[in-house]
């Protein structure tokens, strides 16, 4: 029997830059993601000042999906699809950013993909900013430490709701907008299209940026449902569980902490209201950042009908000696290995009760409808003698994880929307910039290298999610 409800989103994930290349094509304008490099495991994604000739750029081309659309889409029905979450690029639509009228161009492709889906019955869910800025945002206005920049996305979010008024009605405003709380480059980079000048800030800077951007969420949120009141407009987080390394109360705490200090931006655009522990750290800290009155309004009345996030892994803290009073110390310094978990090759903790864990802890905090928009497992894919993927690793990964979705929803009573595993077509890492670090359980031919026919594949794993697709998640 199955423990999922009827309508229930079996989905796969994707967002524009990693999977569509075509970076100049039909007058796209050049995105943050054009100007960083190709890392890996070891090395971290350079970005560079503009473009630069003879760097290895992984995003320009992608997998081609631009080129690719129409029979990859014919794939994602023999799959058995219900939704395809993907997101909208902004500088096929607005190759600055700060233009008056939109790139026709960049708005016919997405209604001639958005067709090609509802041909098959696939619904898109679509977040309006996934790591894909303009760069001309960040060199002309210094990315979302500007207040303009909340214009410019409500340009851009309207244009779009209008024209998809009736082909898209699963929306969310910004991918994975608390990982600039980590207040590493790459975060601040994708999130706000922030670079630390040496006399800044960066924790200012960040609390500034994104409130700015939970400004631009409501005010996305509200016209949402002026322009169409059947739009499900969801906000997208990171979520990641922290757990106490032991139950020393000052561990515990300390993870709490890391909880709050992570998952703030949640209060913000679920609750409608920054919580006190928060404001009391900005007035500690004189940070003295730029929240008026009217944006706290602007919050309380935009606030999402659900929570999209994406699990990938849960972490572990432990205190220091001499934590503060506020036990503000990095999160990232504090971090242990989980000794009852294994990891992935990219070190990444693989821990499925997380999952529930997760779910029940969204559902008691904001009592919101959730909808795992990514999750899956990074992985070196090799090819057998006969030609195929044998990946029962991503197999097993995926059960495992689906397993504990059904114990949410069954025992737990979660309000569970859909599932779509990320990259369940191979694409380009966005934190190394890998071809193959692979989610995927459809194969691109492509390697780090940039090699590669560009032939699409069915691993093992394809024939087992169309199965578990099929019976509604009761064939595991
Ligand atoms: P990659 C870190 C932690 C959690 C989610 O990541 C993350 C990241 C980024 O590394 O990003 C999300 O490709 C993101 C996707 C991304 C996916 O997770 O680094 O929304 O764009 O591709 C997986 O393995």
């Amino acid at each position: 029997m199955t423990k999922f409800p009827k309508g229930f989103l079996w989905g796969g994930a994707v967002a524009a830059h990693q999977l569509e290349g075509g970076w100049q094509a039909d007058g796209k304008g050049i995105s943050i993601a054009d100007v960083m490099t190709a890392g890996d495991n070891n090395t971290a994604r350079e970005i560079t000042d503009g473009v630069i000739p003879g760097k290895n750029y992984p995003n320009h081309d992608a997998i081609d999906f631009y080129g690719h659309y129409r029979d990859d889409v014919k794939l994602f029905a023999e799959l058995g699809l219900k939704c395809f979450r993907t997101s909208i690029a902004w500088t096929r639509i607005f190759p600055n950013g700060d233009e008056d009228e939109p790139n026709e161009a960049g708005l016919q492709f997405y209604d001639d993909l958005f067709d090609e889906l509802l041909k098959y019955g696939i619904e898109p869910v679509i977040t309006l900013s996934h790591f894909e800025m303009p760069y001309h945002l960040v060199t002309e206005y210094g990315g979302w430490r500007n207040s303009r920049m909340i214009e410019f996305f409500e340009r851009f979010a309207e244009v779009v709701f209008k024209r998809y008024r009736d082909k898209v009605k699963y929306w969310m405003t910004f991918n994975e907008i608390n990982n600039q709380t980590g207040l590493n480059e790459w975060g601040l980079f994708t999130n706000s299209g922030i670079l630390v000048k040496d006399d800044e800030d960066a924790e200012k800077l960040m609390y500034q940026a994104a409130h700015y951007e939970t400004v631009a969420s409501a005010l996305a949120v509200k016209i949402g449902h002026q322009i169409n009141p059947d739009f499900q407009i969801g906000a997208m987080f990171a979520m990641g569980p922290t757990y106490p390394a032991t139950s020393n109360p000052k561990d515990v705490m300390k993870a709490e902490r890391a909880m709050q200090a992570n998952y703030w931006l949640a209060d913000v655009q679920c609750k409608g209201k920054y919580p006190n522990w928060l404001l009391r750290y900005f007035d500690r800290k004189h940070f003295d950042l730029d929240i008026s009155a009217s944006d706290l309004q602007i919050i309380k009345e935009g606030t999402v009908d659900y929570i999209g996030f994406s699990y990938y892994a849960s972490h572990v803290i432990k205190a220091d000696d001499q934590e503060p009073v506020d036990f503000m110390t990095p999160t990232k310094n504090h971090e242990v290995q989980n000794p009852s978990l294994t990891r992935s090759d990219w070190g990444w903790e693989i821990d499925p009760i997380g999952l529930r864990y997760a779910l029940n802890w969204f559902s008691d905090r904001y009592d919101l409808p959730l909808f795992i928009v990514e999750n899956g497992l990074g992985a070196f894919d090799k090819k057998n003698a006969d030609g195929k993927i044998h990946d029962d690793y991503r197999i097993d990964y995926l059960r495992q994880h689906i397993e504990q979705m059904a114990l949410a929803v069954d025992i737990d009573g979660v309000d569970l929307m859909g599932y779509t595993p990320w990259g369940f077509i191979d694409l380009v890492s966005a934190g190394t910039g890998q071809m193959d670090k692979r989610y995927g359980v459809i194969y691109v031919d492509k390697n780090d290298a940039g090699e590669g026919t560009l032939k699409r594949g069915k691993k093992d794993s394809f024939d087992w999610f169309q199965k578990v697709i099929a019976t509604n998640g009761s064939d595991l």
